[in-house]
């Protein structure tokens, strides 16, 4: 027997003891799909064009190695994927275009993509999808689908419409859903004399890109809705309350990123009230330093707390897990790896909870044992039970995973 065999066992019955079955827990982390952005292996720079990257959104670092066509861009993700246990989806932006022809973001086509669609089948992938409203000459003076220019929003309205025939091209390619979200990064630097009317203006293009119905099957459109951006700060016009309310009456899925509200504001704290009147959820899980900074996302509070509210208020039937992080001062592949198997081990942790008993004792105004549980249950060995998970799955154990990442690097990514 392994060593990571026996730590397993060992766990397993500390947790039988609380009633926590491992094995089946095991199972349940098996159904979640983690969608894994193909923005963080080369600095959301995409192949459309060499526009810089703008929209409000930056990266900063020029670690070595970036990949730069889409042949080196899917064999990191292969690196990738092979060190985080599960089968996931790919999200990927309209930027990241496979083709030899010259397209502009209001021509492309499904036909464009099909090397990403073939690419992920031969993997076992699933992909979602985002249409991409910046780094490109049409954000004018800071707007796209909200711009007062008729031209400006009729380009960008296009790009709407064609982004969600290439999701639904997926969903049916791939034989599960493809979640198309919409962010845009329109806003005012400084404060605006008029709110209401960009929020008018968004509102009904946004109405137009959507006014064909696609149905359920192949692919749900999302909203992601956003406080400020750099050159934004004064006003988004794609706010939380904007995309609540429009989510909520079209039908939508409601996209939250961490990253996208007051600094001491979190999204764990949404999901239950969301979850109660929304069609679904999308998650960019990301992390806020002090602002917006799509930092890896890492093991902190806020992380667990979001795998807590998923998994305590069975939300996960609902909610669509994709991450949005960008940092090009470490190894992408490496980022990848530790924001992912972070979100999976959120995840884990949540369902080794006795969270029936849990409730009970809460209904039963007994917060005693409550806070003595959930305090207890900090050290348990949940370590243990995951590094059985990463073995059980093929991929490697604990550090192992960077010894790969940096042989990786040597052989492959130094070489570019
Ligand atoms: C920007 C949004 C958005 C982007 C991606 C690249 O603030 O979070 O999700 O990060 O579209
Ligand atoms: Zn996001």
């Amino acid at each position: 027997m392994s060593k990571v065999t026996d730590q397993y066992l060992q766990a397993k019955e500390r947790y039988a003891e609380i009633g926590v079955d491992t094995d089946e827990v095991l199972k349940r982390l098996a159904d979640v799909k983690i969608s894994m952005h193909v923005w963080q292996g080369d600095d959301v720079q995409g192949f459309l064009s060499d526009e810089a990257l703008s929209g409000g959104i930056s990266v900063t670092g020029n670690y070595p190695g970036k990949a730069t066509t889409p042949a080196e861009l899917r064999q990191d993700l292969e690196e990738a994927y092979s060190l985080i246990p599960g089968k996931h989806k790919l999200n990927l932006h309209a930027i990241y275009l496979d083709t030899d022809e010259k397209v502009d973001l209001n021509e492309i086509e499904p036909k464009h993509f099909e090397k990403w669609v073939a690419w992920a089948k031969e993997q076992g992938l699933g992909l979602d999808f985002n249409p991409t409203f910046f780094s490109h000459p049409m954000f004018k003076d800071g707007f796209t689908l909200a711009s007062p220019d008729p031209e400006v929003r009729d380009f960008w309205i296009e790009h709407g419409k064609r982004s969600r025939k290439i999701a639904a091209y997926f969903g049916k390619e791939l034989g599960q859903v493809c979640v198309n979200n919409f962010w845009v990064p329109d806003g005012y630097k400084d404060n605006p004399i008029d709110r209401y009317t960009p929020r008018k203006r968004l509102m009904e293009a946004l109405d137009e890109i959507f006014a064909e119905d696609l149905g359920d099957e192949y692919t749900l459109d999302a909203v992601e809705s956003k406080l400020f951006g750099l050159g934004a700060e004064a006003y988004t016009v794609g706010s939380h309350e904007f995309y609540m309310g429009y989510g909520l009456t079209r039908d939508k899925l409601v996209c939250l990123d961490a990253g996208h509200f007051h600094p001491t504001e979190v999204i764990s704290n949404k999901l239950s009230s969301l979850a109660l009147f929304s069609k679904g959820i999308l998650l960019h899980v990301s992390r806020p330093v002090r602002w917006d900074s799509d930092h890896v996302v890492i093991m902190d509070d806020e992380l667990q707390e979001i795998g807590k509210e998923l998994v305590r208020n069975d939300l996960l039937g609902k909610t669509h897990i994709g991450l949005d992080f960008f940092d090009a001062t470490i190894n992408r592949v490496a980022a990848w790896v530790i924001g992912t198997r972070n979100t999976q081990k959120a995840l884990l942790k949540a369902m080794l909870e006795p969270t029936a008993f849990l409730k009970e004792k809460e209904l039963a105004g007994d917060f005693t044992t409550r806070l003595v549980f959930t305090e207890e249950l900090k050290d348990f060995p949940f370590a243990d039970v995951w590094n059985y998970y990463c073995e059980q799955n093929n991929v490697p154990v604990g550090l192992d995973w960077f010894e790969e990442v940096k042989n990786y690097e040597k052989n492959v990514l130094a070489k570019r």
